[in-house]
């Protein structure tokens, strides 16, 4: 039974899911860039001539004559003739307007060190670290591997490569160095930049000293020296970051590149076993990386303080970490550490000391900030934030509703930005000044994109855009079949969808999260809402399991709010919420109260090994979760459950 604080709670809940429209405030609106649709009309009348606009925003060796060439698509070009350099428009061109005092970083340690990282101190460094690499033989083109944490050396590594042509593949610190030797090869990276230990949570990671361990097949290794592990091995191979910056010479002129000369590859963390490659090309992927960032943020990057909570290691820290934030001069708070150390409260901490006015973060981030509950954000003061993003999984509306209240004191525009490492940069979303949110919804094609849902219920971007991927590292023919399975012109994103009477996309989660029961279509996006939104519930996973009757059911996974314990007096309560939310059909047939949910180390939950343990198989491939422990518990959870009920 919900007792009355809760049954109040809930109603208040109701109300406020009743209200599907979140315009932005009047003040908001009047000091937007973009206040209304000319954006989006401007472009929908010429969408190449519109992406020709923006990348004039850049600098450019040689600007472009040429826009977008379909002569082999789907292998598109962008700005084909033109010359530029990545590092050169991230540093460079601020440095040389006078911004070189101006904090890119304001980067906060674990431990609390606090470091101002400048524009003019990134260049600086950069055109050293150039140099290093060229000593170590770097030629424009090779690929130089790069497993670091969030420490500005990862920045710094990532230019140093632009500088010189080099392509950088960056591998998320979270994976084990198994996973960064596969890629190393996969990839034919020659160097290596890594560090001697990581810190995680108080306790210090010795990464050089595992990497060692697995023999990386690389040439050479640069070793930044950040958490003086003892545990440090260095061999003839090896050399450490800071004596090989010092030793280089200071100056590096960034080197004028074709626009489609590759700037990165980056392995996907998806839900198959085979790692991607996907790789990106420089002038088109920083023109709508530049642009969107500017946009969607309604940066003013003189007086805006921008938190990107993503790790470098996955495309939102591409994209928004560093090359977007330091494409427009932007300030940014970068931060080393996890979400609760050393306290639940420390993105609320640094968001006060810093004075963020741009917060962009995960759903998955968001609903531990509930369950952890509001206590931990009351502490600081956020009256800075005046707008919030979200990224990476459909939000549910009780999730967004927490965040815009919480911690945007109901005056924040939230946008929520639909996109993948595919696409570079963000794709589907509301430009805050100019349109509504609508909870739960990703809003509408950014001005320039085309997107669509076809019969069948799968979204599809209609038409090229400049940040697209170009190819999959040494497999163009399974680029072509994995994403145009219908022709060049139809980029099919693997995600399932719908879209309303307005235009509005509503993601229902990647195709294989849709459930057939009785030959009804349900998404698992849409169930874990409806769980969601009861009160005593912080998380849910849903899969399909097989089922003789319906041919699929829904099972639930199911985390609950701070101590509370699940009984089966509440799996009927949360059976029949989400048959008043959705329908009866939509019951779950089994629920299974889990303390933790299996999750890429990005935050996405893998519903693939759920399903695996739903339906009793041997699990899949577990080396990309984040705690590969949490899956034993949760098997033995389901084997309870299934005697307790009977099968
Ligand atoms: C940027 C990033 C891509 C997949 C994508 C989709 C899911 C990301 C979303 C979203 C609904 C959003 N996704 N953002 N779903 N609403 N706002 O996350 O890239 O790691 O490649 O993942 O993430 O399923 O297809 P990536």
């Amino acid at each position: 039974m919900l007792d009355a604080h809760d049954d109040l709670l809930e109603r208040r809940l109701a109300a406020l899911l009743e209200r599907d429209r979140f315009p932005p405030s009047d003040a908001f609106r009047a000091a937007a860039l973009i206040a209304d649709g000319s954006a989006h009309a401007a472009a929908a009348a010429d969408p190449v001539a519109w992406w020709a606009e923006q990348a004039r925003a850049l600098h450019w060796f040689r600007a472009p004559e040429r826009t977008l060439d379909d002569a082999d698509a789907p292998h598109y070009r962008w700005f084909a003739d033109g010359m530029i350099n990545a590092s050169y428009n991230c540093l460079d061109r601020h440095v040389t307007a006078g911004l070189g005092e101006r904090v890119a970083f304001h980067w906060h340690g674990e431990e609390g060190e606090q470091r101002a990282i400048t524009y003019a101190w990134l260049l600086e460094q950069t055109q050293r670290a150039a140099n290093a690499l060229k000593a170590l033989g770097v030629r424009r083109g090779d690929v130089v591997a790069v497993y670091l944490p969030m420490i500005p050396e990862v920045v710094v590594a990532m230019l140093a490569c632009t500088r010189i042509g080099a392509v950088h593949n960056v591998v998320f610190g979270g994976f084990s160095p198994e996973s960064v030797k596969e890629r190393v090869e996969a990839s034919d990276a020659r160097v290596l930049i890594t560090v001697d230990g990581a810190r995680r949570k108080g306790r210090t990671a010795p990464v050089k000293a595992a990497v060692d361990a697995v023999g990386m097949p690389v040439a050479r290794t640069l070793v930044v020296r950040h958490a003086r592990s003892e545990d440090c091995p260095m061999s003839g191979r090896d050399a450490w970051w800071h004596e090989a910056l010092a030793a280089a010479e200071p100056a590096c002129p960034a080197e004028p590149l074709p626009a489609e000369h590759p700037l990165f590859i980056l392995y996907s963390s998806g839900s198959t076993a085979k790692p991607k490659g996907i790789l990106h090309t420089t002038g088109g992927y920083l023109t709508q990386v530049a642009w969107t960032h500017k946009n969607v943020f309604d940066l003013r990057p003189e007086r805006d303080v921008y938190f990107c909570t993503a790790d470098v290691g996955w495309i939102t820290g591409h994209s928004y970490v560093v090359y977007g934030p330091l494409a427009n001069a932007a300030t940014s708070v970068m931060f080393e550490g996890a979400p609760d150390y050393p306290h639940k409260g420390v993105w609320w901490e640094l968001c006060e000391r810093y004075g963020t006015t741009i917060l962009y973060t995960a759903p998955t981030a968001i609903r531990a900030c509930m369950k952890w509950g509001p206590e931990h954000v009351e502490r600081f003061d956020l009256s800075t934030l005046r707008l919030l993003g979200s990224v990476g999984e459909p939000i549910n509306p009780k999730a967004w509703l927490w965040y815009w209240k919480a911690i945007g004191g109901e005056r924040c525009p939230v946008v929520d930005t639909w996109w993948q490492t595919e696409t570079g940069a963000i794709t589907v979303t509301t430009l805050p000044g100019a349109q509504d949110a609508k909870p739960g919804s990703a809003g509408t094609p950014l001005p320039g994109i085309a997107a669509s849902v076809t019969e069948d219920g799968l979204l599809t971007l209609d038409r090229p855009w400049p940040s697209m991927l170009r190819t999959l590292l040494g497999d163009p023919d399974r680029y072509a079949a994995t994403y145009f399975p219908h022709g060049a012109g139809t980029y099919v994103a693997g995600d399932a969808a719908r879209v309303d009477a307005d235009g509005y996309l509503w993601l229902l989660g990647r195709v294989d999260d849709v459930i057939i029961v009785s030959g009804h279509n349900l998404s698992t996006a849409e169930v874990e809402s409806a769980i969601v939104a009861h009160p005593k519930v912080a998380e849910a996973a849903v899969v399909a399991q097989v089922d003789a009757d319906t041919g699929q059911a829904i099972a639930a996974f199911v985390t609950l709010e701070g101590d509370l314990e699940g009984d089966d007096a509440l799996v009927d309560e949360l059976r029949s919420h989400v048959a008043r939310r959705i329908g009866k059909l939509a019951r779950p047939k089994r629920i299974v109260w889990a303390d933790d949910l299996p999750k890429t180390r990005s935050g996405k939950i893998m519903r693939r090994l759920l399903r695996d343990i739903a339906d009793g198989r041997e699990l899949g491939d577990v080396t990309t979760l984040r705690e590969p422990a949490v899956m034993e518990e949760l098997k033995r959870k389901v084997a309870e459950r299934r005697t307790a009920d009977g099968d």
